[in-house]
């Protein structure tokens, strides 16, 4: 009993997985659900074999230098794993993992509600509905764009992307992406593969970002890109809010570059987000809910136990980044 390995879990994780959790190991629970500062981290780490952490943790170099030998894995709580400097912990052999695939058709709803919401005015309808501001009806009243038909980008075609691209399809819009190579053929289902990301921006009506945060992708949506965009375009981003260049959207939203956008995640989140998009009517905003369902929830937590499992078992585990 007492020589299970001591798992540190940063932040309060449905009870399900708490208690799944607790069969094969010696969780350490945050049942308040603090958010730990890096000290306070590194100190909790002391008597940890390995950590459980979400995307709110950072674990820079300098933070993974100083992680206590006994630690031998960070298991996240999450698909993207940008808070955490893979080469550094590579050097210093603590294994990584993530928790792909679960959270695709979570997050393929929101980048299509994010879709549908900016594109339908969704945002200042609630409003309007909520602040009893609605006083008449006329054909010009809140008149939005269709997504139906339309020409959907996807850039990074990985497994979210081709989650969107599929629900996408029930709403006969053709498929467009951008990623370093073509998928097969049975993966791109009949997508059009565009060679670089501004063919993509061209050619499209609709954009959804699904790459992740990388030094490749930071800021990759900045005032040049976007102005290939057409004047009626939407973009949506469900990935990490570092793949856009915040000036440039709120700009290109306030000056007719593109017509909305509908946003999942944000630089500074979640409370030094760009003040910009607060002021605009043509933006639909959500608070980083892609993977917040029960359903999805509760499978990260028990894939991040699947691997904490195969590697105190010395196996590789299944999802290993690093
Ligand atoms: C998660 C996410 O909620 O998994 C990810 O990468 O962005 C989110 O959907 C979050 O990261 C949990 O740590």
């Amino acid at each position: 009993m007492t020589d299970k390995p001591v798992v540190l879990v940063t932040r309060k994780l449905p009870d399900a997985v708490e208690k799944k959790l607790a069969q094969d190991f010696t969780p350490v629970l945050n049942p308040d659900d603090r958010l730990y500062d890096t000290e306070e981290l590194l100190q909790l780490a002391e008597n940890a074999d390995a950590i459980l952490p979400c995307h709110t943790e950072r674990f820079s170099a300098e933070t993974i230098a100083r992680l206590p030998a006994r630690v031998k894995a960070i298991a996240n709580f999450s698909v993207g794993v940008d808070h955490v400097d893979l080469e550094a912990a590579r050097q210093k052999q603590v294994i990584v993992t993530n928790t792909p695939d679960v959270l695709s058709d979570a997050t393929a709803e929101i980048a299509m509600l994010l879709m549908l919401g900016a594109a339908r005015r969704a945002s200042e309808g609630e409003r309007i509905m909520r602040n009893q501001q609605w006083k008449d009806w006329s054909p010009a009243f809140m008149v939005g764009r269709q997504i139906t038909g339309k020409r959907l980008g996807i850039l990074g075609m990985g497994r979210v992307g081709q989650v969107v691209a599929a629900r996408a399809r029930g709403f006969d819009m053709t498929i467009h992406y951008h990623n370093r190579k073509p998928l097969d053929a049975s993966q791109a289902a009949g997508a059009e593969y565009h060679d670089s990301v501004e063919g993509l921006l061209a050619a499209i009506d609709v954009l959804s970002i699904h790459c992740p945060a990388s030094d490749a992708t930071r800021g990759l949506l900045n005032r040049e890109r976007l102005a290939l965009m057409h004047p009626d375009s939407i973009l949506v981003n469900t990935s990490r809010g570092a793949v856009v260049d915040d000036d440039a959207l709120v700009n290109a939203l306030i000056s007719g570059v593109i017509a909305a956008a509908g946003l999942d995640v944000y630089n500074g989140e979640p409370d030094a987000i760009h003040p910009g998009y607060r002021e605009l009517d043509n933006v639909f905003l959500l608070p980083h809910i892609g993977s917040a369902t029960v359903e999805t929830r509760d499978a990260m937590g028990f894939r991040a136990i699947d691997n904490l499992i195969a590697i105190f078992k010395g196996e590789q585990p299944g999802d290993r980044v690093a």
